[in-house]
């Protein structure tokens, strides 16, 4: 048999794990690695500007495949640039194996030229981090990084030297066992049953929902239906859980909307399921709480338990349900949707007046366009800012729609990277990203990998010349702004040189037609639409001492956000409530 290189066995393991693309810079150090991808009919390299970019975008794909996914840096800085969009896909629980290459191996330890030790560096991003010193160690150190990774869910590092990689393998790999499905976890039959008796003893049960509901929807309503709960969710729920939802209460959190709040606040028993949520101040703590998470150390960690579940919602929802008694008294229900739909109502009002003719144009309306224009299917990747806050209130989920922000790592310039990620996964589907003028132009080098790879991916730009959302910080916590306007920028035209299909909006009544002809061009696209950088949106709870700085600047520069088509649904589950 043909000698195997590291390297050559290294991309093999890869491709066999389901790995269909790399996404790196080139460097000495990976020379070897890349001439494998070069020789692999299964594994693509796909050339990116900015190892950050790849990273995101191996995070992306992850997401929306569930696929194990790689990307790879150099020796030294062409690594250190992977590690903010790693630190990204680590906390959004993809499952992504990043290659750290490493100075030549006899050179380690002596401050040699590029020299950083990335077994230590990516440690805190990572669930597992090791040096491949030894030819020896391979398959079996990347055979572990990638059970790491999927098992785990997040990011594993394997860092290697050229020279090592450049070495035979002193035997051929033995058939891997690689873990490629998720197993069933529920939680054992003494604590479904505790619960069932809890749910059972309470009068008003309030469900808040997290990205562990992925795949639950059903059960979630199901289990709702039974116990007549309102439903809330956080921010990663969303996708997951705001759509065909007769039980919605809104989302919580700094960007919250609706009755969330309430119903988690008047509630007897709250269950927290598959939620991380970070923000206690937004948790009740005069109400008994059960939380249903597949991952233990996340159980109680945001606020006191009286019961802990460690499972799979799904999984634990399907074993609850037919134990507990169907509830026939809606009434805090009902005084929930109520209240929910209230508060919608209120801010739509707010929200549609003069809206068309609002110059420069106001940020909300491009989000609702949007809305109404993106394919049923599309995926929707949103830049960290004031992106986020109009995803949040103006996509609408559908259950085949797909949402991907930084929304537990919270960094700039997730967007663009991700929907190269996300439309590489799947060319024929529709992929935009909600850019802020800061964050694409932090990572504007990888447009040209759109161009590049031909990438149909439409970037809709919010562009207010501001980093927006920290002049809202900045407005709340009573500072004056400063540091956060940037000079007009005509991105429209870069987009344009630089070879993508590009529009300028200034004009409300262009919005509709622009959205129209980004989305149907058969090809990368940029609408660079002139926003109001004074569209802002308070969060729903603010302390005292944030609204002393509200006082103390200007308020009327303060405009709630809209809530788009959610008030429908609102409507029609309230129209729905069974009349007596
Ligand atoms: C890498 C990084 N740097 C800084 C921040 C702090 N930050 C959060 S949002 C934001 C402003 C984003 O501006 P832009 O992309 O223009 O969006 P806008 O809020 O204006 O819509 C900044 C600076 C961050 N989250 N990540
Ligand atoms: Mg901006």
């Amino acid at each position: 048999m043909a000698r195997q290189s590291v390297a050559e066995q290294f991309v093999d393991i890869l491709s066999r794990a389901g790995v269909k693309r790399i996404y790196g810079v080139v460097g000495d150090s990976l020379n070897p690695v890349t001439d494998a991808v070069r020789r692999s009919a299964e594994i693509e390299w796909v050339q990116v500007r900015h190892e950050e970019t790849g990273a995101f975008a191996a995070g992306a794909e992850a997401q929306i495949t569930g696929r194990l996914c790689a990307c790879a840096g150099s020796c030294g800085p062409g690594h250190l640039h992977l590690i903010n969009g790693l630190y990204d896909a680590h906390r959004s629980m993809a499952p992504v194996l990043a290659l750290a290459a490493h100075i030549p191996s006899a050179e380690i330890g002596t401050s040699y030229f590029q020299e950083t030790h990335p077994d230590r560096l990516f440690a805190e991003c990572s669930h597992y981090s090791e040096l491949i010193s030894h030819p020896d160690q391979m398959p079996r150190i990347l055979q572990t990084a990638i059970q790491h990774a999927i098992g785990r869910s997040g990011v594993a590092v394997v860092s290697m030297s050229g020279d090592v990689a450049g070495q035979d393998v002193p035997q051929p790999a033995a058939e891997l066992a690689l873990p490629t499905r998720r197993p069933v976890v529920r939680p054992g039959e003494a604590e479904i049953a505790a619960l069932a008796r809890m749910v059972d003893q309470a009068d008003a049960i309030t469900l808040f929902c997290g990205s562990g509901t992925a795949g639950a929807h059903d059960e979630v309503m199901a289990f709702a239906q039974r116990v007549k709960a309102p439903v809330g969710h956080a921010l990663r729920g969303k996708e997951w859980i705001q759509y065909d939802n007769p039980f919605d209460v809104g989302m919580s959190g700094l960007l919250g909307y609706g009755a969330a709040y309430d119903a988690m606040h008047e509630a007897g028993l709250l269950i927290l399921l598959g939620t991380d949520f970070p923000y206690t101040a937004f948790l009740p703590d005069d109400v008994r709480i059960v939380q249903v998470d597949i991952r233990p150390e996340h159980l109680g960690r945001r606020s006191k338990v009286d019961l802990a579940l460690w499972g799979d919602v799904r999984e634990t929802l399907l074993a609850l349900t037919p134990q507990v008694r169907e509830k026939t008294d809606r009434r805090f229900l009902d005084r929930m949707l109520a209240k929910h739909a209230e508060a919608l109502e209120g801010v739509v009002a707010a929200y549609t007046r003069d809206v068309e003719r609002h110059r420069p144009i106001h940020p909300e309306y491009v989000a609702a366009i949007l809305d109404d224009e993106a394919a049923d299917d599309a995926i929707f990747t949103v830049d960290t800012g004031m992106c986020t806050v109009w995803a949040a209130r103006y996509l609408s989920p559908n259950g085949r729609r797909r949402l991907i922000g930084s929304f537990t790592h919270g960094s700039m310039a997730n967007a663009m990277p991700q929907a190269i990620g996300a439309q590489l996964a799947d060319r024929s589907r529709q992929v935009v990203s909600l850019s802020g003028d800061g964050g694409f132009s932090m990572l504007m080098g990888d447009l040209l990998t759109l161009i590049h790879y031909d990438l149909p991916v439409k970037i809709v730009l919010f562009d207010n010349s501001s980093l927006g959302m920290v002049d809202l910080e900045m407005l709340v916590g009573g500072f004056p702004p400063y540091g956060t306007s940037y000079p007009h920028t005509d991105y429209a035209a870069i987009a344009r040189a630089a070879g993508a299909h590009s529009v300028r909006v200034e004009d409300p009544h262009d919005v509709r037609d622009a959205i129209r002809e980004t989305l149907n061009h058969d090809g990368p696209a940029l609408l660079d639409v002139v926003t109001d950088p004074n569209a802002l949106a308070i969060p729903p709870r603010v302390t005292g001492r944030q609204l002393a700085g509200f006082a103390t600047t200007t308020s009327k520069l303060v405009l709630t956000g809209g809530v788009g088509r959610m008030v429908q649904l609102a409507r029609s589950n309230l129209r729905n409530i069974p009349r007596p």
